[in-house]
Protein backbone atom coordinates (compact mmCIF):
# COMPACT_ATOMS: atom_id res chain seq x y z
CA UNK A 1 0.00 0.00 0.00
CA UNK A 2 1.23 3.47 -0.76
CA UNK A 3 -0.08 6.47 1.36
CA UNK A 4 0.85 8.60 3.64
CA UNK A 5 -0.59 8.74 7.47
CA UNK A 6 -0.85 11.76 9.11
CA UNK A 7 -0.23 11.38 12.97
CA UNK A 8 -2.60 14.04 14.89
CA UNK A 9 -1.68 13.59 18.72
CA UNK A 10 -4.26 14.95 20.98
CA UNK A 11 -3.18 14.67 24.29
CA UNK A 12 -6.26 15.16 26.12
CA UNK A 13 -7.42 14.07 29.67
CA UNK A 14 -10.80 15.98 30.14
CA UNK A 15 -12.44 13.24 29.62
CA UNK A 16 -11.50 10.89 31.99
CA UNK A 17 -11.28 10.68 35.87
CA UNK A 18 -7.51 9.31 35.94
CA UNK A 19 -5.14 11.92 35.18
CA UNK A 20 -2.18 11.06 32.82
CA UNK A 21 -4.13 9.81 29.40
CA UNK A 22 -2.83 12.73 28.21
CA UNK A 23 0.79 11.35 27.88
CA UNK A 24 -0.83 8.90 25.37
CA UNK A 25 0.69 10.49 22.28
CA UNK A 26 4.23 10.86 23.54
CA UNK A 27 3.94 7.18 24.82
CA UNK A 28 2.34 5.47 21.73
CA UNK A 29 5.17 7.58 19.58
CA UNK A 30 8.16 6.64 22.05
CA UNK A 31 6.59 2.95 21.63
CA UNK A 32 7.80 2.90 17.94
CA UNK A 33 5.01 4.18 16.17
CA UNK A 34 6.88 5.53 13.19
CA UNK A 35 9.11 2.44 12.89
CA UNK A 36 5.83 -0.04 12.51
CA UNK A 37 4.29 2.50 10.53
CA UNK A 38 7.60 2.48 8.07
CA UNK A 39 7.22 -1.56 8.17
CA UNK A 40 3.68 -1.23 7.58
CA UNK A 41 5.14 0.07 3.84
CA UNK A 42 2.80 3.35 4.43
CA UNK A 43 4.51 6.95 5.34
CA UNK A 44 4.40 8.50 8.70
CA UNK A 45 3.97 12.25 8.64
CA UNK A 46 3.80 13.45 11.78
CA UNK A 47 1.98 16.87 12.61
CA UNK A 48 2.71 16.93 16.39
CA UNK A 49 0.19 17.88 18.73
CA UNK A 50 -2.44 19.96 19.27
CA UNK A 51 -2.48 22.31 22.00
CA UNK A 52 -4.74 21.53 24.68
CA UNK A 53 -4.87 23.37 27.79
CA UNK A 54 -4.41 21.45 31.17
CA UNK A 55 -7.18 20.76 33.25
CA UNK A 56 -6.03 21.90 36.33
CA UNK A 57 -5.99 25.58 35.05
CA UNK A 58 -10.01 24.70 33.81
CA UNK A 59 -13.10 24.43 35.45
CA UNK A 60 -15.06 21.23 35.01
CA UNK A 61 -18.09 22.77 35.57
CA UNK A 62 -17.56 25.94 33.64
CA UNK A 63 -19.99 26.08 30.08
CA UNK A 64 -23.55 26.28 29.82
CA UNK A 65 -25.89 25.74 32.24
CA UNK A 66 -27.65 23.19 30.14
CA UNK A 67 -24.71 20.25 29.95
CA UNK A 68 -25.92 17.43 32.47
CA UNK A 69 -23.49 16.26 34.35
CA UNK A 70 -20.63 16.01 31.81
CA UNK A 71 -17.16 17.55 32.80
CA UNK A 72 -15.18 19.73 30.67
CA UNK A 73 -17.35 20.01 28.12
CA UNK A 74 -16.49 23.48 26.75
CA UNK A 75 -12.85 22.73 26.71
CA UNK A 76 -13.56 19.15 24.64
CA UNK A 77 -15.60 21.05 22.26
CA UNK A 78 -12.85 23.02 21.89
CA UNK A 79 -10.32 20.61 21.14
CA UNK A 80 -12.46 18.72 19.08
CA UNK A 81 -13.86 21.20 16.98
CA UNK A 82 -10.04 21.96 16.29
CA UNK A 83 -9.46 17.84 15.74
CA UNK A 84 -12.10 17.40 13.48
CA UNK A 85 -10.60 20.95 10.79
CA UNK A 86 -7.01 18.61 10.84
CA UNK A 87 -8.98 15.27 10.45
CA UNK A 88 -10.70 16.87 7.38
CA UNK A 89 -7.47 18.73 6.35
CA UNK A 90 -5.79 15.37 6.31
CA UNK A 91 -8.34 13.58 4.11
CA UNK A 92 -8.78 16.11 1.66
CA UNK A 93 -4.91 16.29 1.37
CA UNK A 94 -5.25 12.42 0.01
CA UNK A 95 -3.79 11.17 3.77
CA UNK A 96 -4.93 9.15 6.84
CA UNK A 97 -5.22 10.80 10.09
CA UNK A 98 -4.06 8.57 12.73
CA UNK A 99 -5.46 10.59 15.69
CA UNK A 100 -3.34 9.70 19.05
CA UNK A 101 -4.95 10.20 22.35
CA UNK A 102 -5.67 11.16 24.95
CA UNK A 103 -9.17 9.79 26.40
CA UNK A 104 -11.58 8.50 24.13
CA UNK A 105 -13.72 11.80 23.83
CA UNK A 106 -10.83 12.74 21.21
CA UNK A 107 -13.08 10.38 18.75
CA UNK A 108 -16.18 12.79 19.19
CA UNK A 109 -13.76 14.91 16.61
CA UNK A 110 -12.05 12.83 14.41
CA UNK A 111 -15.52 11.27 13.96
CA UNK A 112 -16.59 14.58 12.72
CA UNK A 113 -14.16 15.85 10.75
CA UNK A 114 -13.55 12.70 8.82
CA UNK A 115 -17.55 12.09 8.29
CA UNK A 116 -17.45 15.89 6.78
CA UNK A 117 -17.77 15.21 2.60
CA UNK A 118 -18.38 10.97 3.27
CA UNK A 119 -21.02 8.82 4.78
CA UNK A 120 -18.79 6.74 7.44
CA UNK A 121 -19.23 3.47 9.03
CA UNK A 122 -17.25 2.90 12.52
CA UNK A 123 -15.49 -0.05 14.08
CA UNK A 124 -15.38 0.58 17.92
CA UNK A 125 -13.17 -1.73 19.64
CA UNK A 126 -13.67 -1.21 22.62
CA UNK A 127 -14.77 -2.90 26.02
CA UNK A 128 -17.23 -0.47 26.99
CA UNK A 129 -20.18 1.00 24.71
CA UNK A 130 -19.72 4.74 25.24
CA UNK A 131 -23.24 5.87 24.75
CA UNK A 132 -23.68 7.31 27.87
CA UNK A 133 -25.05 11.32 27.23
CA UNK A 134 -24.92 13.67 30.10
CA UNK A 135 -28.20 12.84 31.57
CA UNK A 136 -27.41 9.27 31.81
CA UNK A 137 -23.91 9.07 32.48
CA UNK A 138 -22.74 7.57 36.09
CA UNK A 139 -19.55 9.79 36.04
CA UNK A 140 -19.67 13.00 34.08
CA UNK A 141 -16.57 11.76 32.29
CA UNK A 142 -17.03 12.52 28.75
CA UNK A 143 -15.26 9.31 27.49
CA UNK A 144 -18.38 7.15 28.11
CA UNK A 145 -20.11 9.17 26.07
CA UNK A 146 -18.55 10.01 22.19
CA UNK A 147 -20.78 7.60 20.36
CA UNK A 148 -24.08 9.73 21.62
CA UNK A 149 -22.03 12.99 20.86
CA UNK A 150 -21.92 12.07 17.77
CA UNK A 151 -25.24 10.51 16.99
CA UNK A 152 -26.93 13.46 18.74
CA UNK A 153 -28.41 11.67 21.43
CA UNK A 154 -29.89 13.31 24.74
CA UNK A 155 -28.66 16.72 25.33
CA UNK A 156 -25.83 16.40 22.31
CA UNK A 157 -28.73 16.98 19.93
CA UNK A 158 -28.57 20.40 21.05
CA UNK A 159 -24.32 20.26 20.25
CA UNK A 160 -23.73 21.31 16.55
CA UNK A 161 -19.92 20.51 17.13
CA UNK A 162 -20.13 17.07 18.30
CA UNK A 163 -22.72 15.59 15.89
CA UNK A 164 -21.85 13.47 12.93
CA UNK A 165 -24.45 13.60 10.34
CA UNK A 166 -22.41 11.08 8.08
CA UNK A 167 -22.51 8.84 10.74
CA UNK A 168 -25.76 6.05 10.86
CA UNK A 169 -26.51 3.90 13.68
CA UNK A 170 -26.63 1.44 11.63
CA UNK A 171 -23.21 1.59 10.29
CA UNK A 172 -21.51 1.67 13.22
CA UNK A 173 -20.02 -1.83 14.47
CA UNK A 174 -19.28 -2.89 18.46
CA UNK A 175 -16.50 -5.44 18.90
CA UNK A 176 -15.18 -6.92 22.19
CA UNK A 177 -18.15 -5.09 24.46
CA UNK A 178 -18.12 -6.24 28.52
CA UNK A 179 -18.55 -4.20 30.60
CA UNK A 180 -22.09 -1.97 29.87
CA UNK A 181 -24.40 0.32 32.17
CA UNK A 182 -27.70 -0.59 32.51
CA UNK A 183 -29.14 2.62 30.60
CA UNK A 184 -26.44 1.72 28.02
CA UNK A 185 -27.40 -1.71 27.64
CA UNK A 186 -31.08 -0.62 26.79
CA UNK A 187 -29.92 2.15 23.95
CA UNK A 188 -27.99 -0.27 22.18
CA UNK A 189 -30.52 -3.06 22.38
CA UNK A 190 -33.35 -0.53 21.42
CA UNK A 191 -30.71 0.93 18.55
CA UNK A 192 -29.91 0.15 15.12
CA UNK A 193 -26.11 -0.25 16.29
CA UNK A 194 -24.58 -3.85 15.74
CA UNK A 195 -22.56 -5.20 18.73
CA UNK A 196 -20.36 -8.13 18.91
CA UNK A 197 -19.27 -8.79 22.59
CA UNK A 198 -16.72 -11.13 23.91
CA UNK A 199 -18.75 -13.98 24.06
CA UNK A 200 -19.05 -13.92 20.51
CA UNK A 201 -15.52 -13.50 19.72
CA UNK A 202 -15.01 -16.65 22.47
CA UNK A 203 -17.81 -18.43 19.93
CA UNK A 204 -17.58 -17.77 16.46
CA UNK A 205 -13.77 -16.83 17.03
CA UNK A 206 -11.98 -13.43 16.03
CA UNK A 207 -11.59 -13.62 12.56
CA UNK A 208 -15.37 -14.37 11.86
CA UNK A 209 -16.24 -11.32 14.04
CA UNK A 210 -14.11 -8.64 12.67
CA UNK A 211 -15.49 -9.69 9.01
CA UNK A 212 -19.01 -9.50 10.09
CA UNK A 213 -18.33 -5.78 11.59
CA UNK A 214 -16.37 -4.96 8.51
CA UNK A 215 -19.87 -5.70 6.44
CA UNK A 216 -21.68 -3.43 8.38
CA UNK A 217 -19.35 -0.82 8.59
CA UNK A 218 -19.19 -0.85 4.56
CA UNK A 219 -22.60 -1.55 3.91
CA UNK A 220 -23.68 1.89 2.30
CA UNK A 221 -20.45 3.63 3.55
CA UNK A 222 -17.56 5.80 1.49
CA UNK A 223 -15.26 4.09 4.23
CA UNK A 224 -14.71 3.24 7.54
CA UNK A 225 -13.42 5.42 10.85
CA UNK A 226 -11.37 2.56 13.14
CA UNK A 227 -11.52 3.35 16.57
CA UNK A 228 -9.39 1.50 19.51
CA UNK A 229 -9.49 2.04 22.63
CA UNK A 230 -6.56 -0.23 24.31
CA UNK A 231 -8.75 -1.32 26.92
CA UNK A 232 -10.70 -3.46 24.40
CA UNK A 233 -7.51 -5.97 25.35
CA UNK A 234 -6.85 -7.99 28.47
CA UNK A 235 -5.90 -6.23 31.11
CA UNK A 236 -2.55 -8.53 31.25
CA UNK A 237 -1.67 -7.66 27.70
CA UNK A 238 -2.79 -3.84 28.22
CA UNK A 239 -2.22 -2.65 31.73
CA UNK A 240 -1.85 1.10 31.09
CA UNK A 241 -5.99 1.74 31.01
CA UNK A 242 -7.89 3.57 33.14
CA UNK A 243 -10.73 2.02 33.22
CA UNK A 244 -9.53 -1.95 32.59
CA UNK A 245 -11.94 -4.67 32.64
CA UNK A 246 -11.08 -8.39 32.88
CA UNK A 247 -11.82 -11.28 30.49
CA UNK A 248 -10.54 -9.07 27.06
CA UNK A 249 -9.01 -9.78 24.12
CA UNK A 250 -5.93 -11.58 23.81
CA UNK A 251 -2.75 -10.03 22.23
CA UNK A 252 -2.98 -12.25 19.27
CA UNK A 253 -6.42 -11.82 18.86
CA UNK A 254 -5.91 -7.98 18.61
CA UNK A 255 -3.67 -8.36 15.88
CA UNK A 256 -5.42 -10.85 13.77
CA UNK A 257 -8.34 -8.51 13.98
CA UNK A 258 -6.48 -5.60 12.62
CA UNK A 259 -4.73 -7.74 10.15
CA UNK A 260 -8.42 -8.41 9.06
CA UNK A 261 -9.35 -5.41 8.73
CA UNK A 262 -5.92 -4.21 6.79
CA UNK A 263 -6.69 -6.86 4.39
CA UNK A 264 -10.12 -5.39 3.37
CA UNK A 265 -8.16 -2.07 3.14
CA UNK A 266 -5.83 -3.45 0.55
CA UNK A 267 -8.60 -5.15 -1.38
CA UNK A 268 -11.04 -2.08 -1.75
CA UNK A 269 -8.98 1.08 0.26
CA UNK A 270 -11.71 1.66 2.98
CA UNK A 271 -10.24 3.01 6.36
CA UNK A 272 -10.35 6.84 6.07
CA UNK A 273 -9.22 7.21 9.67
CA UNK A 274 -8.50 6.18 12.89
CA UNK A 275 -8.04 6.79 16.41
CA UNK A 276 -5.82 4.97 19.09
CA UNK A 277 -7.15 6.31 22.70
CA UNK A 278 -6.67 5.34 26.61
CA UNK A 279 -3.24 4.66 26.33
CA UNK A 280 -2.33 6.25 30.26
CA UNK A 281 1.60 6.06 30.73
CA UNK A 282 1.52 6.32 34.66
CA UNK A 283 -0.80 3.17 34.74
CA UNK A 284 1.44 1.07 32.19
CA UNK A 285 4.15 -0.96 33.14
CA UNK A 286 7.22 -0.49 30.81
CA UNK A 287 5.42 1.37 28.05
CA UNK A 288 3.99 -1.89 27.44
CA UNK A 289 0.81 -0.83 26.62
CA UNK A 290 2.09 2.12 24.28
CA UNK A 291 4.18 -0.41 22.43
CA UNK A 292 0.72 -2.75 21.82
CA UNK A 293 -0.93 0.51 20.68
CA UNK A 294 1.92 1.29 17.96
CA UNK A 295 2.01 -2.41 16.54
CA UNK A 296 -1.65 -2.51 16.36
CA UNK A 297 -1.78 1.06 14.23
CA UNK A 298 0.44 -0.92 12.00
CA UNK A 299 -1.61 -3.79 11.83
CA UNK A 300 -4.34 -2.21 10.77
CA UNK A 301 -2.18 -0.42 8.21
CA UNK A 302 -0.77 -3.92 6.43
CA UNK A 303 2.08 -4.76 8.78
CA UNK A 304 2.43 -8.24 7.97
CA UNK A 305 4.80 -10.89 9.39
CA UNK A 306 5.93 -12.80 5.76
B1 LIG B 1 -14.03 4.35 27.65
C1 LIG B 1 -18.51 4.19 32.17
F1 LIG B 1 -19.70 4.09 34.17
N1 LIG B 1 -19.49 3.54 31.36
O1 LIG B 1 -19.65 6.14 31.43
C2 LIG B 1 -18.79 5.70 32.19
F2 LIG B 1 -18.51 2.39 33.69
O2 LIG B 1 -13.72 5.34 26.62
C3 LIG B 1 -17.12 3.89 31.72
O3 LIG B 1 -14.57 3.20 26.92
C4 LIG B 1 -16.74 4.55 30.45
O4 LIG B 1 -12.79 3.93 28.33
C5 LIG B 1 -15.45 4.08 29.82
O5 LIG B 1 -18.11 6.39 32.95
C6 LIG B 1 -15.07 4.96 28.67
C7 LIG B 1 -18.61 3.69 33.61
MN1 LIG C 1 -13.24 1.49 27.03
MN1 LIG D 1 -13.87 3.89 24.91
MN1 LIG E 1 -11.02 3.67 29.34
Amino acid sequence: MDSTVRIIGVPMDYGADRRGVDMGPSAIRYGGLGTELEDAGVEPVDGGDLFVPRAEERDPDAGSPRRGNAKFLREIEDVCTRLSDRVADAIGNGEFPLVLGGDHSVSIGSLRGSSRDADLGVIWFDAHADLNTPETSPSGNVHGMPLSATLGRGMFGEMEWANASGVREDAIAYVGLRSIDERERKRVRESELTAFTMSDIDERGITAVVEDALSVATDGTDGIHVSLDLDWLDPTTAPGVGTPVRGGVTYREAHSALETVSRRHDADGLIRSMDVVEVNPILDERNETATVAAELAASAFGKQIL
